[in-house]
């Protein structure tokens, strides 16, 4: 796991006081079950190791102070007044939105300065927002005694995303970054919230690849995919996909283009989640491979979230004897890929796919897992 750095001193430059709470949250990559989340499917994420830090002090008046690491120089303390929070202040927005949400809940906090460092590449399909939201929340609940537990975190930090800053996500990667851990993926119904920890396999390690291409939830494409589902489902007569049964699948091809492919990538994963987890008990190392490719193949085709820089990367994953397979990982149009590879190959074969990477695309690939290749 990712040592702490050391910005308590910074804090204190800044602030002219040292931090009273220090907390972190991580970002995660999700092993199988992608855009099922907010059809009340199955997902499967794990923790990576980069964390987004938290260091906050209370204040005594109804202030937040918020400074970003991550804008180095170019940064400011950005301020509001807790009761007037105003979406459309970038980065601030996420900060604002969990004072607002808290606020809506009964849940007052008081004002507070607040320094924020993300170790997760931002626009990188890892969470980053989910981590800063959940990181922030862990701090609230901290500094001000907030009676939350850590399901209730990761559903106010999706509140934080749907109600405030406008980007309709399910509740994956809030569950996923306070309930994950990165030796175990997380099997989560999204649709009751039950979950369960799935060790990995002792004889597969993941291997997590950026991309280099950024993306945003908040913009169109992932709710126009939504809507999509929203709207097959209202079509086919039920609440949600994940009320349809497989064998109405043909119905569903015969809706017009592409909401029948939508739904068939729907109901796929779902069972690849299911047949992963099966895998992954059961040490049934030749089931992964295919499996990671089936999902990569409907992402790509029948979901269309991939983008040609990811095909590459996964392409190239095919290359490697180590890797057992391979697929976009998070919302898509951009960021990573997840690959499994046999334990003790994933390093040697991540840093061979980014050299070839680097040779076919004008963007920069980086390793984020095994984490002995991270560069903070
Ligand atoms: C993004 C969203 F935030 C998640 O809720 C999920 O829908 C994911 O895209 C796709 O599986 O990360």
């Amino acid at each position: 796991m990712q040592a702490p750095s050391d910005d308590a001193p910074r804090f204190e430059t800044l602030f002219g006081r040292p931090p009273q709470v220090r907390v972190q949250a991580p970002g995660r990559v999700n092993l199988m079950g992608e855009h099922t989340d907010y059809n009340g499917g199955f997902v499967l994420p794990m923790a990576i190791p980069q964390q987004t830090e938290v260091l906050l002090a209370p204040r005594e008046d109804r202030r937040v102070r918020a400074f970003s690491a991550n804008l180095g120089a170019r940064g400011n303390v950005d301020e509001y007044e807790l009761g007037q929070e105003k979406r459309g202040r970038g980065w601030l927005d996420y900060i604002q939105g969990v004072t607002h949400v808290l606020r809506a809940q009964g849940l007052d906090v008081g004002g507070f300065d607040l320094w924020l460092h993300s170790h997760v590449p931002l626009g990188s399909g890892l969470s980053s927002s989910a981590a800063l939201e959940v990181a922030l929340l862990r701090g609230l609940r901290e500094a001000f005694r907030l009676k939350l537990d850590d399901v209730s975190v990761a559903l106010l930090g999706q509140k934080v995303e749907c109600d405030f800053v406008g980007a309709p996500v399910g509740v994956m990667d809030q569950m996923a970054s306070s309930l994950a851990g990165t030796g175990a993926a997380l099997f989560l119904d999204t649709r009751s919230l039950q979950y369960e920890r799935v060790p990995l396999p002792t004889g597969v390690e993941p291997i997590v690849i950026n991309s280099g291409v950024t993306h945003s939830h908040a913009g169109g494409d992932y709710k126009v995919r939504r809507a999509e589902c929203e709207r097959a489902a209202a079509q086919l007569g039920v609440a949600s996909l994940r009320d349809l049964p497989d064998a109405e699948l043909p119905r569903a091809l015969a809706l017009p283009e592409p909401l029948g492919r939508r739904v068939r990538h729907v109901l796929t994963e779902n069972a690849r989640v299911l047949e992963t987890v099966r895998a992954l008990r059961s040490g049934d190392l030749a089931a992964l491979g295919p499996l990671l490719y089936a999902s990569h193949a409907s992402q790509r085709d029948d979901y269309e979230v991939s983008v040609p820089e990811i095909d590459l990367l996964v392409d190239l994953a095919r290359t490697e004897p180590g890797v057992l397979g391979a697929r976009l990982t998070g919302g898509g149009f951009g960021g990573s890929v997840v690959m499994l590879a046999r334990a003790g190959k994933g390093a040697e074969a991540a840093a061979r796919i980014v050299a070839r990477y680097s040779e076919r695309s004008a963007h920069r690939a980086t390793v984020l897992v095994p984490e002995s290749q991270t560069k903070h």
